[in-house]
């Protein structure tokens, strides 16, 4: 009996951090447009593939952009690097420091549950070819203190072509923070030219999302080990 009720304290306990995820971050598949986000520069949601399709199961992404000018994105016009510092909270010259010129930038705040990830899943795409010393890069900004860079024209594994109006693109990818504090938190991402504004460059991203913890494998897992405890214990009685 005592077996039995601990299962289902552990069950309560893995039903209320699935809640507590369900917060999460408002909008994080841009399916209400740019509602709940912070936007500075060329940033626009896309919702007609006009970028190539979002990851299965999702029908928007926000693609943020370099170029000032190009019928092709249709946010607007790219900021000067010193905006997009404090705009992603920033120490001034730290962008530029890289050789930023130009860029866009788009963040939320939200808030987590202890332990809890942040994921979303992104693509890069540039008209710069590799090997260019103009290095376009797209990144993000975890708490308007950590700036991870997502990768750049020449770090890239572009897969050939794209889907999108742009030369290379690295198809979607993952990103999936360390665990979070319990609390306030806030993601911020941008897309900056590099060295010059020529061959824009652009980020497209969507599923921004706190994965919830335990992760569900794992109480699975938990339940199983349990259950065949329970078993074990059962057969070894007289
Ligand atoms: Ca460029």
């Amino acid at each position: 009996m005592k077996q039995f009720k601990f299962t289902l304290a552990v069950l309560g306990l893995s039903l209320a951090a699935s809640t507590a995820g369900a917060a999460g971050v408002a909008n994080g598949d841009f399916s209400g447009g740019l509602t709940g986000w912070n936007k500075a520069g060329n940033v626009a949601v896309d919702t007609t593939n006009q970028f190539g399709a979002p990851p299965a199961g999702f029908s928007a992404q926000a693609v943020l952009g370099t170029a000032d000018s190009s019928g092709f994105l249709f946010g607007g016009s790219a900021v000067a690097a010193a905006t997009l510092e404090s705009f992603g909270g920033l120490s001034a010259g730290s962008l530029s420091g890289m050789s930023a010129t130009v860029g866009s930038g788009l963040s939320t705040d939200f808030v987590a549950a202890a332990g809890e990830r942040l994921s979303f899943q992104w693509k890069f795409m540039s008209n710069d070819p590799q090997g260019s010393p103009a290095d376009d890069t797209a990144y993000v900004v975890l708490d308007k203190t950590t700036f991870i860079k997502l990768t750049s024209v020449n770090s890239a594994s572009f897969v050939g072509g794209s889907a999108s109006p742009l030369f290379d693109e690295t198809a979607y990818l993952t990103f999936t923070s360390a665990p979070l504090s319990a609390g306030a938190h806030s993601v911020s991402f941008g897309v900056y030219d590099s060295l010059d504004t020529l061959g824009a460059s652009a980020l497209a991203v969507t599923a921004v999302q706190l994965a919830p913890v335990p992760e569900p494998a794992s109480v699975l897992l938990l339940l199983g080990g349990l259950g065949l405890m329970g078993l074990l214990r059962r057969r070894s009685k007289p």
